[in-house]
C-alpha cells in the first residue's frame, strides 16, 4: 500500500516542478539546487559565489532549514535579495515550498536564483524544485566513502564542489578515492575541489556556473 502512495507524492511534486520551471523559463531565470549533508558547506559556499558575481549577476536566493533564519542572515548580510524557507521537520524541500518561496522575488529581475536545501545527504535529491541543474557539495571531514553509500545525490547532480580542501592533511579522505568513487556513478560530473576557508578551487566553480547560466540564457 505504502509503495503507490510514496510515487504519488513525487509524481504531483514532478507536476508543480515543472510549472515552476515554466515560470522561471518565462522569466529568463537560472535556478540551481544546492545540496549536502548538513554543515558540508554550501551557506559558505554561497557567501562566495555571491562575493564573486554579484557584480555580474542579479542573484537571489531561497535558504531552506528545518526551523531558524541564520543562514537567510548570512545571505542577506552578502548583499543579495534572499527569502527563508522554514520546513518544519521536513528533510528536504519541494517544488509547493519554492512556489511560494519564489512569489517573494521580482523573478524577471533575477538572472541566477539559488536553492539552499535542507542539509541532508538522501532526500533532496528526490525532489525537483524546478531547477535547471542540481549541484552538491561534499566535504572532505565526511569521508571518501560517501558516493557509494548515498548513490542518489551523486547520480542526480551536475556538479560536485568537494569542500575543505584545506583539511586533507587532517583526514583519512582521498581526493583520488571520491573521484574513482564518483566515476562509478555519475561520468558527466563536474568535480570541483575548493576551500571555502582559503578560496582556493573558488575561481573553477564560478567560471562553471557562469557558463551554465549563459548556455541557459542562449
Ligand atoms: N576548514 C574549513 N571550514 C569550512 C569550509 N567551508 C565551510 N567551513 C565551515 O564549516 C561549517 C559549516 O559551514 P556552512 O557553510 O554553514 O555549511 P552548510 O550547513 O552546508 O550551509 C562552518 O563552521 C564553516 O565555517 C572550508 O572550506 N574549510
Ligand atoms: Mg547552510
Amino acid at each position: 500500500m505504502k509503495i503507490p502512495v510514496v510515487r504519488n507524492i513525487l509524481e504531483v511534486n514532478d507536476r508543480i516542478a515543472d510549472q515552476n520551471r515554466a515560470i522561471f523559463e518565462s522569466s529568463n531565470l537560472f535556478v540551481i539546487n544546492l545540496m549536502s549533508s548538513p554543515g558540508a558547506g554550501k551557506t559558505s559556499l554561497l557567501e562566495k559565489t555571491i562575493e564573486k558575481l554579484k557584480d555580474r549577476l542579479s542573484i537571489g536566493v531561497i535558504e531552506g532549514d528545518i526551523q531558524c533564519s541564520f543562514d537567510a542572515e548570512r545571505i542577506a548580510k552578502a548583499g543579495v535579495a534572499v527569502t527563508q524557507i522554514n520546513t518544519d521537520g521536513a528533510c528536504h524541500l519541494d517544488g509547493n515550498m519554492i512556489r511560494e518561496a519564489m512569489n517573494q522575488f521580482d523573478l524577471s529581475a533575477l538572472d541566477l536564483l539559488i536553492v539552499e536545501n535542507v542539509g541532508n545527504l538522501v532526500c533532496p535529491a528526490e525532489f525537483k524544485v524546478g531547477e535547471n541543474v542540481k549541484a552538491m557539495i561534499l566535504s572532505v571531514t565526511e569521508g571518501d566513502d560517501k558516493p557509494l553509500k548515498y548513490p542518489l545525490m551523486f547520480q542526480e547532480s551536475s556538479a560536485l564542489v568537494i569542500n575543505k580542501i584545506d583539511l586533507l592533511p587532517y583526514v583519512d579522505a582521498k581526493i583520488e578515492t571520491i573521484r574513482d568513487n564518483v566515476a562509478k556513478l555519475n561520468k558527466d560530473m563536474a568535480i570541483f575541489e575548493v576551500s571555502c576557508k582559503t578560496g582556493e578551487g573558488i575561481d573553477e566553480w564560478i567560471a562553471w556556473l557562469e557558463k551554465q547560466v549563459d548556455q541557459a540564457k542562449k
